[in-house]
């Protein structure tokens, strides 16, 4: 029986967990979790997540949430399908690999979720305006993080060593969106980031991810009207046709569209 993940593809925690279950060939099943309803706060789900949040993650009785942890058990479950991420059999490899996944959730996630939050989610799903101030203090936070990571990944090719690592992919989800914002030159300034970046870019797991999510919010563009609203989880999308003239978040343009419910 195939696992299955309770969530959104546009939850950054979300996509943590299938990027792991994608390079592991594993078969899952998504079942969307609809925030526009406040699904994610109802009994049934609070019972798989008691902070009502996504992902939630089933394998028969087992029900995990936590995205990190949930990767870990993904990764050491289909350990003989896919290559090994976490090193366990390693000790000082492993711990490597623990090091920068806490990296990753304590200083980089800090600093980048702030600004995904600023410019993506407030002004895209919100129709707010973004805190200049917050923004800028992150851009310098995350700025001084990856200094650190720029020197590292200069002495290796990843962050826990010369191996790929979950640690690495576990970054995927938030720089995905940031790389394609004006913020972009945080991460092309820096060569040994930028390289690190376009390598975990070309990973087939990270491709059909991308495709994926094209294709899902392309292919509702395509049935629905000019200027017509439509639902298309978790969100009420827009239709409209300047969407692609918006020149600034090549990757978000479909974003733009969207608007949460009775807010647009
Ligand atoms: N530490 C958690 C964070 C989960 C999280 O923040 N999920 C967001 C979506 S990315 C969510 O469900 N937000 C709704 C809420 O907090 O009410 C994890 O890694 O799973």
């Amino acid at each position: 029986m195939a696992v299955k993940v309770y969530g959104a593809e546009m939850s950054t925690a979300t996509v943590r967990v299938l990027m792991c279950l994608e390079e592991m060939g594993a078969e899952y099943e998504l079942v969307p979790i609809d925030f526009s309803t406040g699904e994610h706060k109802s009994p049934p789900h609070l019972a798989r997540n008691p902070f009502g949040q996504v992902p939630a993650f089933e394998d028969g009785d087992l029900m995990l949430f936590e995205s990190r942890a949930i990767s870990r058990y993904v990764l050491r479950k289909y350990k003989s399908s896919g290559p090994d991420l976490l090193r366990d059999g390693n000790l000082e490899e492993s711990a490597m690999v623990d090091v920068w996944l806490e990296v990753e959730a304590q200083q980089y996630e800090k600093a980048i979720s702030a600004i995904y939050i600023e410019t993506v989610i407030k002004p895209v799903f919100f129709g707010g305006v973004p805190d200049e101030k917050v923004v800028a203090e992150s851009v310098e936070k995350l700025g001084k993080v990856l200094d650190v990571y720029e020197a590292r990944l200069s002495e290796s090719k990843y962050l826990a060593g010369d191996f790929l690592s979950f640690a690495d992919l576990s970054h995927i989800p938030y720089t995905h969106h940031i790389v394609a914002s004006p913020h972009a030159s945080l991460f092309e300034s820096r060569p040994h980031v930028k390289a690190w970046w376009e390598s975990l870019a070309s990973r087939p797991a990270y491709k059909k991810f991308e495709a994926l999510k094209r294709f899902g919010v392309c292919s509702a563009l395509e049935r629905c009207s000019w200027n017509k609203t439509f639902t298309f989880f978790p969100f009420k999308l827009e239709c409209r046709k300047t969407m692609f003239a918006d020149g600034v978040h090549k990757q978000l343009c479909l974003l733009l569209l969207l608007r949460r419910h009775g807010l647009r």
